[in-house]
């Protein structure tokens, strides 16, 4: 019995590791589109990652050229978790000669993890032809409770999918991420406009650090929430959470303290995203139309994620709200006072409709065709 078994498993791996071995040739060969490929990483750890190219099969991108910034461009922090519509969104600014990215800052409560979100986020610059933008990292725990994203996605942001960018000789800011936004903020002349598409923890720690931060920004747009629809956490978790929103759940106190806070507040929920889906139509449209190392590593991206965009799964939450700041016309808004239920159980993070609550800005549309148009414009660099 016990030898039957030990074959029956060797005939199972053995069956396992042909699969592996011969996934490249039946995906050249037309045969299967997305197989798993086994890959050595920077630092000789060996990876095994599923997915519809062989990213190292592509060829290296070279750094492209940043247009020249506008006299009146708009001082924009972004603050981000480093997931790939955050990547697809700091591209979009930094292509854009009316937006001056002053700073990157980026939170380990969310999708990335500090040091590879921080590593991304340079070379993202070094991409896009801005390589001494400042980038930082902040916390790693939530201020309050123990929400986490699922590891899975967070090894698979880490990784950049397994995709590489040209290598940023920069090293990241000695400032932590609260210290480079207060300091920056500080320092701009003019209001800043914060970008804040992750979780919330460094932005409530910043309120927090310097009571006259709000009085200096000219708006925080939030991706996050989810007002008038259903949220997004209960799709992957299984708690009966039928109303929060992956950012602000990851972490609902910080939610709460900048919702509480005197800023001024532009929300874009799933509302408006529900409106901007990854669509195969787009990832088509920009294979024909890709003519900048920018728009040629989005549509890497949008490759490794065509089984998501195929299911209906993706949308571009952070690259419509990135696109909303540089036009507002992509969005309608309406004003409406709201709280952040940050207590557990199973309404935590959810953005409720209150009297008590801080009146803001919410996008409750946004115009698809638009937005796509803009975000092809924005990365090929024919913007505005
Ligand atoms: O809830 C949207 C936020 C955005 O900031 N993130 C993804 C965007 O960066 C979390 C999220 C929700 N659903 C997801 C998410 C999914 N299916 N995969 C990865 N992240
Ligand atoms: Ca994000």
């Amino acid at each position: 019995m016990k030898r039957k078994l030990f074959i029956a498993g060797l005939c199972v791996l053995a069956v396992l590791i042909l699969l592996v071995a011969s996934g490249p040739l039946l995906v050249r060969l037309g045969l299967l589109k997305s197989v798993f490929y086994i890959q050595n990483d920077d630092s000789g750890r060996v990876r095994i990652v599923y997915a519809t190219v062989e990213p190292t099969a592509l060829p290296a991108l070279e750094p492209g050229v940043a247009p020249p910034l506008a006299a009146d461009a708009l001082p924009v922090i972004i603050d981000t978790d480093m997931a790939p519509d955050d990547w697809m969104a700091i591209l979009v600014l930094l292509q854009r000669p009316d937006v001056d990215v002053r700073a990157i800052t980026v939170m380990g409560t969310g999708e990335a993890h500090c040091g590879p979100g921080v590593r991304n986020a340079l070379d993202l610059a070094m991409l896009a032809g801005r390589p001494e933008v400042p980038v930082a990292c902040g916390r790693e725990t939530p201020l309050a409770g123990d929400h986490a994203f699922p590891t899975a996605w967070r090894r698979s942001v880490d990784n950049l999918l397994g995709l590489a960018l040209p290598r940023n000789p920069n090293p990241p800011a000695e400032e932590s991420a609260v210290e480079l936004l207060v300091r920056i903020v500080r320092e701009s002349s003019r209001q800043v406009h914060l970008i804040a598409v992750g979780p919330l923890t460094n932005v409530a720690e910043a309120l927090e650090a310097d009571p006259t931060l709000a009085d200096n920004l000219q708006m925080i747009t939030i991706m996050g929430g989810a007002v008038n629809v259903p949220g997004n956490v209960h799709l992957a978790l299984d708690n009966g959470n039928e109303w929060a929103e992956w950012n602000i759940y990851a972490d609902p106190h910080a939610a709460a303290l900048v919702f509480a806070s005197d800023a001024p507040i532009t929300l874009v929920p799933l509302d408006a995203t529900q409106y901007a889906p990854a669509t195969m139509d787009f990832y088509r449209r920009l294979g024909q139309d890709r003519t900048t190392p920018a728009a040629e590593f989005v549509h890497r991206v949008l490759t490794q994620k065509e089984s998501d965009l195929r299911a209906g799964w993706y949308y571009f939450w952070d690259t419509l709200t990135a696109a909303i700041v540089t036009d507002e016309s992509l969005a309608t808004f309406q004003e409406m006072s709201l709280v952040v239920i940050d207590e557990e159980g199973p309404q935590s993070g959810r953005t409720a409709v209150s009297d008590s609550g801080h009146t803001m800005r919410v996008a409750t549309f946004a115009d698809q065709a638009r937005f796509e148009a803009l975000f092809l414009d924005a990365l090929n660099g024919r913007a505005p």
